[in-house]
């Protein structure tokens, strides 16, 4: 492993019974590798299972250096399945207008499956009657239960490998805690595009943070605090162990802390709901941006109109997110799709077909990896 990065690293292969100088703990195990260092990991594999393997430096894993890495076993478990999917779990502080995550932020504004949020996450395409089985792995600060609908599905694997048929007993809904993994299988018998989601509902949105400043909503009444880049953390200037920002950073932001306003339901602002928004008239290149459903006395409604503004027609952007997976969806379903959250299309044959059909075409049009302008590639 050569480390590109401009601090120390290792990496650890999670759950392998490999010899100790493998393992990857830095400090422990082996020397951290430097910047610009290499570290050679070699060991054979004996177990089967839904493994992974993640850089063990915690600031690093929050980045999201994890990969998954599945030991398929000789001969195919049974009953065989015909699909076979992995999904990641990670979670993000990314505020708007900036690329780079907060590593040491405690609050997570993009739930990701495989590093897309909701509605760009890439649906699961099965035909009916076929039997699947997706890997789930949770690398982040929170566990997350991750829902199907319209099915039952039985636990068959753990971080720690297969389990034994007896303990299969049927479930919807299974805890992927942190640094876990789950498999899932079922027989997928009931046509339909079902969701797969985290049930947590802060992690079916994106872009969620406290109330600490300017938001893309506004409401009279309701104190700013500080501005959000502060409230979540960020730095305004100089550098993360700077002595001004040191002692600090990490600690007086968001959730708990003094820049938290409690918020009443105070009134929106009359006429259209748009104007609330911060910046009047906004539109977004590729969204709907419909008016969101609210009735005239929502004001008057303790608690509404909430949903509203996070969900619904104004937040579809269903030419944004256009793939062949999602072809014939139901028109208007990105509004509906935030954060930890995808499809399992379960299709009938032609259907099937059509979007497999779609795949190659896009596939054929792709354009070659070496003619990306700006990529650098070794070779050694
Ligand atoms: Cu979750």
């Amino acid at each position: 492993m050569d480390n590109h990065l401009p601090e120390a690293t290792s990496m650890h292969w999670h759950g392998f019974e490999i010899p100790i100088d493998m393992d990857g703990a830095p400090g422990s195990s082996q020397d951290p590798i430097p910047p610009g260092g290499r570290f050679v990991y070699e060991f054979t594999l004996h177990q089967e299972g839904t493994y992974f393997y993640h850089s063990h430096m915690a600031m690093q894993e929050m980045m999201g250096m994890i990969g998954a890495f599945i030991m398929h076993p000789k001969e195919p478990h049974k009953p065989r399945a015909d699909k076979d999917f992995a999904i990641i779990l990670q979670e993000y502080a990314i505020l708007p207008n900036i690329t780079v995550p907060n590593s040491l932020n405690m609050e997570f504004n993009w739930l990701t499956f495989n590093g897309k949020a909701g509605p760009a996450t890439t649906p699961l395409i099965v035909q009916h009657g076929e039997r699947v089985r997706i890997r789930l792995i949770n690398l982040g600060m929170d566990h997350h239960p991750i829902h199907l609908h319209g099915h039952q599905f039985v636990v068959t694997g753990t971080e720690g490998g297969r389990q034994p048929e007896s303990t299969w007993g049927p479930g919807n809904t299974v805890l992927v805690g942190v640094a876990q993994s789950r498999d899932i299988e079922f027989v997928a018998n009931n046509p339909g595009d079902w969701m797969l989601h985290c049930h947590l509902p802060h992690h079916m949105m994106n872009q969620m943070s406290s109330n600490v400043g300017p938001m893309t909503r506004r409401r009279d009444g309701m104190p700013a605090g500080l501005d959000m880049e502060r409230g979540m953390g960020m730095l305004r200037q100089g550098n993360a162990i700077s002595e001004e920002n040191g002692p600090s950073l990490g600690r007086g932001m968001g959730v708990g802390s003094t820049a938290e306003q409690t918020v009443s339901n105070s009134p929106l602002r009359v006429g259209n709901p748009m104007q609330n928004l911060d910046m009047p008239g906004m539109q977004h290149q590729g969204m709907q941006m419909a008016k969101p459903a609210v009735s005239k006395d929502a004001n008057s409604v303790p608690g509404f109109p909430q949903d509203a503004f996070m969900e619904g027609p104004m937040m579809a952007m269903d030419q944004m997110v256009d793939k062949p997976e999602n072809f014939g969806l139901r028109p208007g379903w990105s509004g509906f799709m935030a954060g930890m959250m995808t499809f399992v299309r379960v299709l009938p044959q032609d259907k099937y077909n059509q979007i497999i059909e779609l795949q190659k075409k896009q596939e054929g049009n792709k354009p070659m990896k070496m003619d990306m302008p700006g990529m650098e590639h070794k070779h050694e």
